[in-house]
């Protein structure tokens, strides 16, 4: 078994509704949730949209490697709705299910690079993640989620 951590992101629709089924479908499909931190509502990143996001980040228990769980996240998206994938400019979106950290493993592929390349630049990722791992290691930075919190603007 792995520990996983994954960074939930919506601006379109119902929301808070968008995150608890995500979750619910995580629980049914990837394995045990062991930690959900609260919703936090942020501004747009990178793009513009009228649209805020939620955000939030969720710790699992699964038995699934890498290229699996990144196969049953994308059918998430998918089903749930997600019309199209940014190439290049980022979009409104149902949901994102981004795969932020798996146990202290480093995969760098075109398909999925862990640690994701810009969790430690992005207040809305390492803020929710911050509360619920943060004496987690970035593998790579060797740096823990909290100290990279600190030295991000305030969510
Ligand atoms: N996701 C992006 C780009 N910008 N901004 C916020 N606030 N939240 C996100 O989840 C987000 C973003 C790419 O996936
Ligand atoms: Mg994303
Ligand atoms: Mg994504």
């Amino acid at each position: 078994m792995a520990k996983v951590y994954l960074s939930l992101g919506t601006n379109l629709g119902d929301k808070k509704r968008n995150l608890i089924t995500v979750s619910g479908l995580l629980a049914e499909r990837v394995g045990t949730i062991l930690a959900l931190s609260t919703m936090y509502e942020t501004k747009p990143w990178g793009f513009e949209s009228e649209n805020t996001f939620l955000n939030a980040a969720i710790i699992l228990e699964t038995s699934y490697p890498p290229f699996e769980l990144l196969e049953i996240t994308q059918k998430i998206e998918l089903e749930m709705g997600r019309k199209e994938k940014s190439n290049g400019s980022y979009k409104d979106r149902i949901i994102d299910i981004d795969i932020l950290m798996y146990e202290d493993l480093i995969v760098t592929t075109e398909k999925l690079t862990i640690p994701h390349p810009f969790m430690h630049k992005r207040s809305f990722v390492i803020g929710p993640l911050a509360e619920i791992a943060a004496s987690l290691v970035h593998p790579v930075l060797k740096k823990t989620i909290g100290e990279l919190y600190l030295s991000l603007p305030a969510l």
